[in-house]
Formats: structure tokens, sequence, C-alpha cells
């Protein structure tokens, strides 16, 4: 018999379109984060969190329990008592803005959870309030926070490629949309290349901090877009995502779609009313249009659909070695 000491995470897992979402559904009995984690803006908790609290974050998604791919979402109680949620989102490197493919998750979770029925439901998050619409076909359209572009054609020598031009946008995370043209060699958005579409993200990510390129706010681009075909009847494009954790996202990248939504708005091929199919490298598709706001910002409308595919307790024990996860190296 073990004389070790336990605490216990409630944790309900879900995928949307092939990205995983572990939302946290309740912490430790008698541990002061629930409390510490439970007032205060949502900038603040996320702050909190990442100083004191990390070790959420990393029982989570770490290994054994986790993995890279992974995204997590603390359920908190919103400031607001008009809105249904607040929520603070992770990886496996660290704490995110905004995250729509989360949201789609989170909304069906708590539906399971039979917090919430069909219809529409503001959400708290770090960076500004986001309303899900749960429909009756059990599919989720969330109204992302203003999203813009701010620099276009900005051109990065990226060590093994040369020259490399993109546009930087945000669309709740700061993401750089690469284009492709005849000069630089950007690798074909194709499943059978994930390996190598992710040595040139991580180099193109690698050359925008080097060259200090940043979003408006001086924080870090740590998302890159890489563009392809479209596949006929499916999506009106295809997109490879590399997120800040050196994964890519499985899903079409919600946030990275509201980005992408912003820079055509802002080329004038969108319009407002018009549906944009983007798919991911896995072929699953997230389906945007937008309302503009003004000549540059837009509120994007992102729709997809989430399955909860797990439900369980993490259990944390004092003599486990690793039961706050595998650290990082
Ligand atoms: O869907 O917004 C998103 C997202 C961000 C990071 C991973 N997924």
């Amino acid at each position: 018999m073990s004389n070790s000491r336990q605490q216990h995470l409630h944790i309900i897992d879900s995928h949307t379109g092939g990205e995983p979402t572990r939302v946290v559904v309740g912490l430790p009995e008698g541990c002061d984060a629930a409390s510490r984690l439970d007032r205060g803006s949502l900038v603040e908790r996320r702050q909190i969190m990442r100083e004191q609290y990390d070790w959420i974050r990393t029982a989570c998604l770490h290994e054994p329990r986790g993995h890279d791919a992974m995204v997590g979402a603390l359920l908190c109680k919103p400031v607001d008592p008009g809105c249904v949620a607040g929520v603070v989102f992770f990886n496996n490197v660290g704490y995110l803005g905004g995250c729509i493919h989360g949201t789609i998750g989170l909304t069906v979770t708590l539906a399971h959870m039979g917090r919430i029925s069909t219809g529409t439901h503001r959400i708290e998050t770090p960076v500004g309030e986001v309303v899900a619409e749960l429909h009756a076909d059990g599919t989720v359209t969330v109204a992302n926070v203003p999203s813009y572009r701010t620099q276009a054609g900005v051109g990065v020598e990226v060590e093994g490629y040369g020259k490399v031009a993109g546009d930087v946008a945000w669309g709740g995370n700061w993401f750089f949309l690469v284009r492709r043209d005849e000069s630089a060699p950007v690798p074909e958005v194709d499943p059978g290349n994930i390996a190598e579409l992710t040595r040139f993200s991580a180099a193109v990510a690698m050359a925008l901090r080097e060259h200090g390129v940043t979003g408006d706010d001086g924080t870090a681009v740590d998302h890159v877009e890489v563009f392809g075909e479209p596949t006929p009847g499916v999506s009106d494009s295809r997109s490879f995502v590399l997120c800040p954790g050196l994964v890519y996202d499985r899903s079409p990248c919600g946030t990275g779609v509201s980005a992408k939504l912003a820079c055509l708005y802002a080329e004038g091929k969108l319009k407002q009313g018009d549906v944009w199919r983007q798919a991911s490298i896995l072929n699953t598709v997230f389906e945007g249009r937008v309302e503009a706001i003004d000549e540059n910002r837009v509120i994007p409308f992102v729709s997809g659909s989430a399955y909860v595919n797990g439900e369980a307790t993490l259990i944390l024990q004092d003599t486990d070695p690793f039961q706050h996860g595998i650290p990082e190296f």
C-alpha cells in the first residue's frame, strides 16, 4: 500500500477538426489555485496561472498524460455574470491569447456538462469576449475578437530558404501568413510533407524573431501559416499552421482563419457576406465570413464541429516524479 497523497484534476477532452482540446473542469479540492484562478480579469488569471500554477498546464498536456499537439483550456468563472464562462487557453510551451478550435471544443463540452443548450453564449478570454453559437445540428459558430492585418508583404531572410515574404495579422494570436511566389521555395501543403512544412515554418518563425518582426503590441508573431491549393468541392484553400510549440494545428486554426479573413478583406478579395472555406492539412474545414468594422478591421465568424471524446480524473500522486508531467528540457 502506498502512503502517497493524491490530488485530482477533472478534465473533459474533445477534438475540433482533429485538434484536441482538454478542458480542465475541476481543480484539486482544497488547493488555493481554485480560488486564485476564479477572480480578476482573464489577463490577470492567465498571469497568475503562468507564474504560480503552471503545473496545471504541464500535468494536463505534457507526457505521460498529454502530448505536444494538445491544447488545454482552464474553465473559469466569468467576471461578467452575463457570460457563460471565462477561459484561459494553454499549450505545450505556454499560454495562448484566443483559440477558436478550443472555443468550439469548450462549447460542446459545456453542452455535454448540461451547462448550455443551443443558442448564443458569451465567453471571456484574455484577448476579449467571443460569442459562441451552438446550432441545433451540433455545429458551432464563434464570433471572434476584431481581427486585422498590420503589415503586408514583409520580407525576411530565412536560413536555408532565402527571402520569404508574408503578411502579419491578428486574429486573437499573431500570425505570419506566408506568400507563395516563384522566388521562395515554399513547401507544398500536402500531408506527405508535414516534416518539411514544420522545418520551413519553424525557420520562418525564428527569422521573424531575429529580424524583430512583431505584432503592433510588440509581442512575438509566433504562429506561421502556409497556404496551398484548394481541394475542389471541399475548400477555397488548404493550409498548414505551425503553433509556437513547433507542432502543427490539426484543425484549420480558427484564430489563423480569422487572420486570413482579415487579410483577404484588406486586399478586397472578401466582402461582408462572402463565405471562405479554409481546410486544414488534414482537410478538415472551418467556414468563415466577416462583418466589417472599418476599412481594415473585421469581426470574423468561424464555424466548425467538435466531438467530446473523453472524460477523466487525472491523479497527481506526490510520490510520482512525473506527477506534473515530464519537464521541458
Ligand atoms: O483554433 O485558434 C485556434 C488555435 C490556436 C492554436 C491552436 N488552435
